[in-house]
């Protein structure tokens, strides 16, 4: 157990701060392990604030104090209080501004947990969101404390040749000791977590990007010396995310310069630093030997995120962490538009969906459930969820839904215009669409403080004789964590309607006739009617996933057939062809249950073989059409969670496809198996998804022609993507090449650690059956490293989050694993810790004997001594 239960922060006890700061400086004499600091603060009472007590708590962890002044006073003991995580003077100026100086020193080195200043291989650098500037100096560590930083750095002029911060370069000059200075100033106020600071021996990668008004933008990427070669994509992207923002919302760069820092250890992604992003390499490199078409895709994804959070973020900050997907949600939702601009709108929207679906569906259904704007936290750092950021991206997405795009936009601008400058809330958001589009969002507002994903309900009627027909649905939420009773939401329901030869049959509703219409669905139960159907159509609901809800409407296999065929909607089409295969797994699974023998229903093939006998569109589209329904998804249907059944029945519709269809998916291999170094156009990308999606079916079939057709494609891949996908037919089957292949592509890539973790990765997602070892052997590998976040996803995360199988075996090998980890994590990087245990918290959605097995652990770590906050209220949670 930890020393003293710690303490839950509410929303509702958010009030304004006593004190603001105005200014910033901060002197940094930086070194590994004794860096000293200086910030000098200028502070003053907030009029908002009109009860301010007279004494002032700054926030600081882990910090040596040196000295404090106020006013050049230096302070005595007795003025004073410091404390774990605060220091208090007890009496500061109520009546005019006041600076405070204090100095005190930090070490980087033994800042394992990557939050603060922190060594990266030999680079330092920063990671302040959440509440990582209080491991820097003692601050007003909140968000709606905003203020103007100006820094200077000082550095070992061979160890720390760059010296970078946010803003603009405003002085440099030579010191003593073979050392320099670089002093760096913000003109925007910002809140502390977007202060920066990255010194290094590094090399500059730039460009310019000139904006709409005519401004000239340096643009600057910097990488160690070895990865210069990898930055191409990594530019492009960020010069294609600007000029987007300025083409779909109007947004233009602030800035005279625009830098981005790779560093290979890194809790998160990447971090919106104003004017210094910091990036986890992983989403920055790119060269198409190293990294997979999706890689690439990612890449571009991150950097647009990163950018478009200079708007929505940075020049407009959220009031308390609370308020997260204010900045969050808004800013996915944001790439996923820009992405979907950049490659195929329906691919990139199917994408998002299944890993909302897959991923956040469960949470959302689990203990660690919470509404996008949740209520109370312990830590801070256990909500950058996929709630917060995938769920908060839908709520956004059904707003541009409901006001359209010109009324979406619109919206946007008022809400830039009214709070620039400033700290606000989801309501401040919300209130800039209503009031530029004139509506109002009252119930839709419940998005906001709602957990849980609401099920939709629907049923038909046709009469004949009316010619109508009535579409009935109803919506309900499961109970979640303090929320046992849901009120109903607002939801847009896309539908069209197909006639009987699959052309699209008018809708027909209160005397006005449309292709497509939105149902607004506000209650209960509502039914809505469509008229001058002259035979019964079929209905497509949802289109384009309108909302993150379940659907719950019955299908024959030959309704979903026919849809898979000549549905217009991209979404729907694909959706139809995973309801398919779903329903055909779970005849198989219950077969499975009963003991009888499988059998593959021949809708199923036929569904099949007309996907990938019609070539007529966008290959990588055809390449989703024929990738069936995750494990994961599944599991999400089922009452109990019956893993080994869940992958016995997939493997069987797999095998069972590529056999009675083997002649299709190998003509479709060889039409798009092209020698390819692997330029990232949409063509390209298209055809090495197909192929490689027919190569794993393929594989399937464990015979020596294709296993000879996998090798060949592994060894003679030009392109990460074909090498991977090759390397991955081989590691999950019989392959007698398994070994040579795995050993061969870790020598050839042993200097390349973004693809090492890939090496790591394929081995503890393998389904084969002495995985379980591998993974054990794996964590004693010489390139394993604990304190290298990639690294542990690349093998512990994986294999506890992408391996139900192995995970999930009957003896509890695995969970008992995962708890050993997240202990030994619990010291080094609680982020990384609790961000672990989230492997064990849906332990009420097995059988018994996992059940308790999985409680079991979670107890074990409960119970350890000096647990994380972290990883103490995602265990504890997950129990409760
Ligand atoms: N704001 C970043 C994500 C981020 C959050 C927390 C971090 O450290 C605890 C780091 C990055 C983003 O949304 O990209
Ligand atoms: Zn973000």
């Amino acid at each position: 157990m930890r020393d003293a239960t710690p303490q839950t922060v509410f929303l509702k006890d958010y009030t304004p701060p006593e004190y603001l700061i105005d200014q910033v400086e901060l002197n940094f004499d930086l070194d590994e392990q004794r860096t000293q600091v200086r910030s000098t603060l200028s502070l003053r009472r907030n009029p908002q604030s009109p009860d301010s007590s007279a004494a002032l708590k700054l926030l600081g962890e882990e910090l040596q104090l040196v000295s404090i002044a106020i006013d050049g006073q230096l302070l005595e003991a007795s003025q004073y209080l410091l404390g774990e995580e605060a220091l208090t003077i007890y009496e500061v100026s109520q009546d005019r501004p006041f600076q405070i100086v204090i100095e005190n020193i930090i070490n980087p080195q033994a800042n394992t947990a990557l939050e603060g200043l922190y060594l990266s291989s030999s680079m330092l650098c920063t990671q302040c969101e959440a509440q990582g500037f209080r491991k820097i100096t003692w601050f007003l560590d909140r968000p709606d404390v905003m203020s103007r930083f100006k820094t200077t750095l000082i550095g070992d002029k061979s160890k720390y040749p760059v010296l970078l911060s946010n803003g603009n370069k405003v002085g440099q000059g030579e010191l003593e000791n073979n050392r320099h200075w670089v002093s760096w100033e913000d003109p925007f106020a910002k809140p502390c977590y977007l202060f920066a600071l990255v010194a290094g021996l590094l090399e500059c990668v730039a460009d310019d990007f000139t904006t709409m008004s005519g401004r000239r933008i340096a643009l600057e990427i910097f990488v160690e010396k070895h990865n210069v070669d990898k930055c191409d994509h990594a530019m492009q992207s960020l010069k294609n995310a600007m000029r987007w923002d300025e083409e779909t919302y109007g947004r233009e760069y602030d800035l005279d310069l625009y830098m981005i820092v790779a560093v290979d250890h890194f809790n998160m992604g990447a971090m919106e630093n104003k004017g210094l992003n910091v990036f986890n390499t992983k989403f920055v490199l790119a060269r198409p030997d190293t990294a997979t078409d999706s890689d690439y895709e990612h890449i571009e994804g991150v950097i647009g995120h990163e950018y478009f959070h200079n708007w929505s973020g940075n020049r407009i900050t959220c009031r308390d962490w609370f308020q997260l997907s204010l900045k969050e949600g808004f800013t996915v939702f944001r790439d996923q538009q820009f992405s979907g601009d950049r490659s195929s709108p329906a691919v990139k929207r199917i994408e998002d969906v299944n890993a909302l679906r897959t991923r956040q569906f469960a949470e959302d259904a689990g203990p660690l459930s919470h509404p996008i704007r949740p209520e109370a936290y312990i830590e801070i750092n256990n909500f950058y969820t996929l709630t917060v950021y995938e769920k908060g991206a839908e709520v956004v997405r059904m707003l541009h839904t409901l006001l359209g795009a010109a009324g979406f936009r619109k919206g946007c601008d008022l809400y830039f215009q009214r709070h620039d400058g400033q700290a606000v809330t989801c309501e401040d958001f919300v209130k800039a669409l209503e009031d530029a589009n004139g509506v109002e969002l009252n119930q839709f507002r419940r998005w906001y403080s709602q957990a849980g994903t609401p099920v939709l309900t629907v049923s038909q009627r046709y009469d004949a004789e009316s010619q109508q027909l009535h579409l009935t649905i109803q919506q309900s939420c499961p109970p979640t964590p303090n929320q046992p009773v849901k009120a109903p939401l607002h939801i847009p329901v896309k539908l069209g309607l197909l006639a009987a030869d699959g052309s699209v049959a008018p809708i027909i509703c209160n005397g006005s006739s449309q292709s497509e219409m939105i149902l607004n669905v506000t209650e209960a139960e509502q039914t809505f009617s469509f008229d001058q159907l002259v035979q019964p159509p079929v209905v497509s609901l949802l289109r384009g996933f309108s909302a993150p809800v379940t659907l719950k409407i019955e299908r024959s296999p030959d309704e979903l057939a026919f849809l898979l065929r000549h549905d217009s909607d991209t979404f729907n089409r694909w959706e139809a062809g995973q309801q398919l295969a779903v329903q055909v797994i779970f005849k198989l699974i219950d077969a499975i249950e009963l003991g009888r023998p499988l059998q593959l229903q021949p809708v199923i093939v036929e569904a099949y073989r007309s996907v990938l006998t019609d070539s007529s569109g966008d290959l990588s589209y055809q390449a989703l059409l024929l990738a069936l329904p995750e494990e994961s998804y599944l599991s999400g249907q089922m009452a109990i969670i019956d893993v080994e059944a869940i992958h016995q029945a997939r493997e069987f519709v797999k095998k069972t496809l590529a056999e009675q269809l083997h002649a299709e998916f190998k003509q479709l291999y060889i039409q798009h198996h092209r020698d390819e170094s692997g330029s990232f156009d949409a063509g390209a990308v298209g055809r090495r998804r197909l192929k490689n999606a027919c190569l794993s079916y393929l594989s399937k079939l464990e015979n020596d022609d294709i296993y000879h057709i996998a090798e060949q494609q592994f060894y003679s891949a030009r392109n990460m993507t074909d090498q991977l996908a090759a390397l991955s037919a081989i590691v999950n089957s019989n392959h007698p090449a398994k070994a040579r292949s795995l050993d061969s592509f870790y020598v050839q890539w042993r200097q390349e650690s973004l693809v090492i973790d890939k090496w790591f990765t394929l081995q503890a997602t393998s389904s084969m059956p002495n995985t379980f070892a591998t993974v054990q052997a794996l964590m004693k590998h010489s390139a394993f490293d604990m304190k290298t976040p990639n690294r542990v996803r690349s093998l512990i995360g994986a294999f506890s989050q992408a391996n139900p199988l192995h995970f999930h075996a009957q003896n509890g090998e695995g969970y008992r694993f995962l708890a050993d980890q997240v202990l030994a994590l619990n010291t080094l990087n609680p982020q990384i810790a609790s961000r672990m245990v989230t492997g064990l918290a849906q332990w009420r959605r097995y059988d018994a004997a996992r059940q308790g097995l999985m409680k079991q652990q979670l107890q074990r770590i409960v119970a350890t001594e000096h647990l994380s906050k972290d990883v103490y209220e995602i265990a504890s949670k997950s129990l409760a």
